[in-house]
């Protein structure tokens, strides 16, 4: 693959985070670690670059995105996401900072887990079950390619796991097991931001500020720049930076079970996404381990001085909790599905 482009940064008079890059390529694995465990603990964003995954196959998946949101509001809503979040979230169904916005996220999206056959005794388990797809005659080629990319964006994940692994002077394969990344909870979301402008002042944000819940997440962006990171997310006032987007390269971000882990070692980063007007298309693979996976302080990360500063909690149980703070109720969708038969369907206020 070619080397990755900067593309158009950041509106002019704001700042842009440096983020260091880490080459999948590359032999010297004590560089990858150094560089890697400086990004983690300086902004826990970094640049992801030769991945393996053809800029080519990349366009193709942000194709078969924008194909979907494309699509009239009713055949969108034909595919309304589950109670175990697979299929589409219209606009406001996810509220990510509820003290600063006012009516939720103005981003559309929509979820593909790992697919597990109804009758499959794993589908019992929190987020795991079938997808809901769009018909292959509605979008052909759609699903093959989301699977193509969730089989891709696993491998890479797990390339980068190992690295965080020996950074944490863990083992390279701790994140390999069957409890961690071996049956993970992996979640490919794909995102539209319609062309608002975000206005703090008035609680407009195409997603508000937040840290991703898990292990670690895979960004993919198009061309327009909006996702900002806060690198303190203690500090007052907080300082937003903007992430550059980067043609060829994933942007990776550590999230709150790896804080956990690592007992603060390693922080989840606080962001958000800022819009300027452009309709803007992401793709994000979140990566947690099993439901069953007992998250707790690693050992290399406490000692009598420094004991574990969260309680284990079984992934499944943490992500429920998290998912059913921040997206609409099914029932929403329900009532207006009612109000729809009698006064005509109002698509983007659940
Ligand atoms: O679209 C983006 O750039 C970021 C998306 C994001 O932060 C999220 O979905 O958690």
């Amino acid at each position: 693959m070619g080397r990755p482009v900067l593309e158009a940064g950041a509106p002019s008079g704001s700042k842009t985070a440096a983020l260091n890059c880490i080459s999948l390529a590359d032999q010297d694995i004590k560089k990858s670690v150094s560089l890697l465990k400086q990004a983690c603990l300086d902004s826990g964003f970094f640049y992801v670059i030769d991945h393996g995954i053809s800029q080519e196959f990349m366009d193709e998946v942000f194709a078969q995105s924008k194909k979907f949101f494309d699509l009239p509001m009713d055949e969108k809503m034909k595919l309304l996401h589950n109670e175990k979040y697979r299929g589409y979230t219209p606009i406001f169904d996810e509220t990510l900072d509820p003290d600063n916005q006012v009516k939720g996220d103005y981003k559309e999206g929509y979820y593909i887990g790992v697919e597990v056959p109804e009758d499959d005794p794993q589908a019992e388990k929190p987020f795991c079950g079938p997808n809901l797809w769009p018909s292959g005659d509605l979008l052909p080629g759609w699903r093959e390619t989301m699977e193509q990319y969730q089989r891709e964006a696993l491998r890479v994940s797990k390339a980068v796991a190992r690295i965080i692994a020996l950074a944490l002077d863990l083992d390279a394969d701790f994140f390999d097991k069957r409890e961690m990344l071996g049956e993970p909870i992996a979640t490919l979301r794909l995102l539209y931001y319609e062309g608002n402008i975000s206005t703090p002042a008035k609680g407009i944000y195409g997603a508000g500020a937040h840290s991703d819940y898990g292990l670690l997440t895979l960004l993919a962006t198009d061309d327009v720049a909006g996702l900002q990171i806060c690198k303190d997310k203690d500090a007052q006032p907080q300082i937003w930076e903007f992430v550059a987007p980067l043609r060829g390269a994933f942007i990776v971000n550590l999230g709150d079970m790896l804080e956990r882990w690592s007992n603060c070692i390693f922080r989840s980063t606080l962001h958000r996404v800022m819009l300027n007007g452009q309709d803007r298309y992401s793709v994000a693979y979140f990566v947690e381990p099993n439901p069953e996976c007992l998250v707790e302080c690693l050992p290399s990360c406490h000692s009598e001085a420094n004991p574990p500063k969260f309680p284990p909690v079984t992934c499944g149980a943490y992500m429920v909790k998290r998912y059913k703070e921040t997206h609409a109720d099914l029932s929403t969708y329900k009532e207006h599905e009612t109000s729809k038969q009698t006064d005509g369907f109002v698509c983007n206020s659940p």
